[in-house]
């Protein structure tokens, strides 16, 4: 325990435009895709989410209390263009323009997401990742933003490239929510790393002195024994989730061991292998010579056996602790070892995970310049005690524990060589779940969704310390 952290470290908090701003139907934006799915699946409302709209001074202004030296935010494409591409949508650029200068008052540097799960409805109907006019234009509102903003200094092009495409198209937790279909997941993917690559290009040659990243959902995976067919069953999920965008967005190549594991997933399910042109192959090799840094999103890790049957899934988007179920024809079976805690969403906690990943950025992908660890947390079930007031305090004692493993996880890693630069906790505030809604509540700031009013958790002020201090208490 007590860990420390490099004196240039950063301690930041980390939001999305869709789980935070709220306002879906304000200032002219354009309806995403995610608009009409969650209208029609009736459980819970994008707004008001956080109300990041009309709060983010309130925000940001307990962000410098707090010892909270950066914001990881994103841009609502669809607030800039409501289309996806042609008109731009002025008062949308005037929002961004205003947050931004909100954080250079208070001293909280962005971290800008350019998309953070939210393609614009028109483009999400034309096949979203999967069609090349969404590529196109992505890249053309990438550059927009570069040339617009220039008082943001660190972008970040794609937030979970992983994660989009596998709920999109095989676990079907995101819209379209088809299932079972990986050979989807695998063009989405690689058309990801594709826009991603040519944005960072475009960025280079722009030569706006600032830096670029791109941020992965890196769930370490484990073999659940010692068994061969554990191991592989472990090795396939692993090449599924993280391998092929390690490799192809840090190492700028898909390594044949890589694509034999993906070719053995498709196979067995048969479907067919993504495509790629080699244009798109020199653009990802340029792309991972030119990248400043890569961030980690980890909250987790899984074990796999083998398993041999047809793919089932069960995603726990209420916190009935115990009833999450994946199986994937063709790759294996999540089984946790006994003894390893999870949350009520069924998230081990497995700080041993953290620094792992780290490690295998750091020995296995040497072109990577920078890490920052850009989202880490645990979504609790937490309450407003009854007769609150303006001082309440609210206890999360769990947090603390979680955030204490998790980070002196990261400071062994950097002790062990990782290059780790900023840790920016999920999240900063309370925020809308993209499949969990307003229940599971990750922030250091409660948000009392009815009223919008902000309390403190205990977190924040634990939080201040080690941001203070850079030694975790
Ligand atoms: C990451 C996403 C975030 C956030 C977080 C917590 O994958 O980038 O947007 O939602 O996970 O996930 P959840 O809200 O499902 O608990």
């Amino acid at each position: 325990m007590n860990g420390t952290f490099p004196k240039d470290f950063i301690f930041g908090g980390a939001s999305a435009a869709y789980q935070v701003e709220g306002a879906t139907k304000e200032d002219g934006k354009g309806r995403v895709l995610w608009d009409d799915f969650l209208e029609k699946q009736g459980r819970f409302s994008p707004d008001p989410a956080a109300d990041f709209y009309h709060h983010y001074d309130e925000d940001l202004a307990l962000s410098q209390k707090y010892g909270v030296q950066a914001l990881r935010l994103s841009i609502a494409w669809s607030r800039i263009f409501p289309d996806g591409d042609g008109a731009v949508e002025p008062r949308g650029v005037a929002y961004y323009h205003r947050v931004f200068a909100a954080c250079k008052e208070h001293h909280v540097e962005p971290f800008v997401t350019l998309h953070h799960f939210d393609t614009p409805e028109k483009l999400h109907e034309e096949g979203d990742w999967l069609s090349q006019h969404m590529l196109d234009a992505f890249v053309d509102y990438a550059k927009f933003c570069f040339k617009e903003f220039p008082e943001v200094k660190y972008w970040i092009t794609i937030n979970e490239p992983t994660s989009m495409a596998v709920q999109q198209y095989t676990s079907g937790t995101f819209p379209p929510a088809e299932t079972g279909r990986f050979d989807k997941t695998f063009q989405a993917e690689h058309n990801q790393l594709v826009a991603h690559a040519r944005i960072v290009n475009a960025y280079k040659e722009m030569n706006l002195g600032g830096q670029i990243g791109i941020v992965h959902a890196l769930q370490t995976v484990y073999p659940y024994s010692d068994s061969p067919a554990d191991q592989h069953a472990a090795a396939l999920q692993d090449a599924l989730e993280n391998r092929l965008y390690l490799d192809g967005s840090l190492a700028g190549v898909y390594a044949p061991e890589t694509l034999a594991l993906v070719q053995e997933i498709v196979d067995k399910n048969d479907e067919p292998m993504f495509k790629t042109t080699p244009e798109e192959l020199a653009e990802l090799k340029l792309a991972a010579t030119q990248l400043d840094f890569v961030g980690v999103n980890n909250y987790f890790s899984k074990w796999l056996k083998a398993y041999a049957g047809a793919s089932e899934t069960h995603h726990n988007g209420t916190g009935a602790k115990g009833t999450s179920v994946s199986r994937l024809h063709g790759i294996g079976e999540e089984k946790l070892p006994e003894g390893i805690e999870t949350t009520d969403w069924d998230w081990p906690i497995y700080p041993r995970g953290m620094h792992d990943i780290l490690m295998r950025i750091q020995n296995d992908y040497p072109l990577t310049k920078a890490i920052y660890v850009t989202e880490n947390g645990i979504g609790l079930k937490e309450e407003l005690p009854a007769g609150a007031t303006d001082d309440t305090v609210i206890p999360d004692p769990k947090r603390i524990d979680y955030l204490g493993k998790y980070l002196n996880a990261i400071a062994d890693a950097i002790k062990d060589g990782a290059n780790v630069k900023g840790y920016f906790i999920w999240s900063l505030q309370d925020q809308f779940s993209w499949t969990n809604g307003y229940s599971k509540r990750y922030g250091l700031f409660f948000v009392d969704f009815p009223t919008q009013k902000r309390y403190i958790k205990q977190s924040a002020s634990w939080f201040k310390q080690v941001s203070d201090t850079h030694v975790i208490p």
